[in-house]
C-alpha cells in the first residue's frame, strides 16, 4: 500500500512536508510529486490514471489560488482524493480553500483545512488502516502519545497557575 502526494508546484513543497514526515514515522511509502492540473494537465492525467494499478491506496494533492488540481485528479480515479488548500498571498487560502471543496455532486474531494497537511495524512493513514491491523494499531500508539502530551500541557498549565 502506497499513498501518493501531488503538489501543485514545488512552492507548496513547505506545507505538505509534515505530511511527509508522518508517512514516513508511520512507514508507509509515499511517493511525493509535482503535477500541475494546469501547466501539466496530460501528466497529472496519465499518472492519476494509472495510481490504483501501481498500488496507490489514496492520494493527496496539495494546491493553491485556482486550486483545481483536486478536483481533477478525482474526476479520472476511484480512489479516495484527499483535497489540501495552500495558503495564498493574496486571499490567505480561502481562494484555494473554495475552489477544492465546491466540488459538484458525483465527484467527490475529502478537504482538510488551509495547510492543514498533518490532518490529510492522517486522513489517509485512517483509510488504509482499514485494510491493515498493523497500521491501525500504530494509529493508536499516535493517539495515546498525543493524549499522554496534552494531558502533561494540562499539567504544567495548572501548575503555572496555581495560587
Ligand atoms: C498552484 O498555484 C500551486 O499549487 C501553488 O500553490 C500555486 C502557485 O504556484 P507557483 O506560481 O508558485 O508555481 O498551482
Amino acid at each position: 500500500m502506497k499513498v501518493a502526494l501531488i503538489m501543485g508546484s514545488k512552492s507548496d513543497y513547505e506545507v505538505v512536508l509534515p505530511a511527509i514526515e508522518l508517512f514516513r514515522q508511520f512507514e508507509v511509502e509515499v511517493e511525493v510529486r509535482v503535477l500541475s492540473a494546469h501547466r501539466t494537465t496530460f501528466e497529472a492525467l496519465e499518472y492519476t490514471q494509472k495510481a490504483a494499478e501501481e498500488g496507490i491506496s489514496v492520494i493527496i494533492a496539495a494546491a493553491g489560488k485556482a486550486a483545481h488540481l483536486p478536483g481533477v485528479l478525482a474526476s479520472v480515479t476511484e480512489l479516495p482524493v484527499i483535497g489540501l488548500p495552500i495558503q495564498t498571498s493574496l486571499m490567505g487560502g480561502m481562494d484555494s480553500l473554495f475552489s477544492i471543496v465546491q466540488m459538484p455532486k458525483g465527484i467527490p474531494v475529502l478537504t482538510v483545512a488551509v495547510n492543514g497537511a498533518e490532518n490529510a495524512a492522517l486522513g489517509a493513514l485512517r483509510i488504509m488502516a482499514l485494510q491493515d491491523p498493523a497500521l491501525r494499531e500504530k494509529y493508536r500508539h499516535y493517539v495515546a502519545r498525543m493524549k499522554a502530551d496534552v494531558l502533561k500541557q494540562d499539567e504544567a498549565v495548572r501548575q503555572l497557575t496555581q495560587q
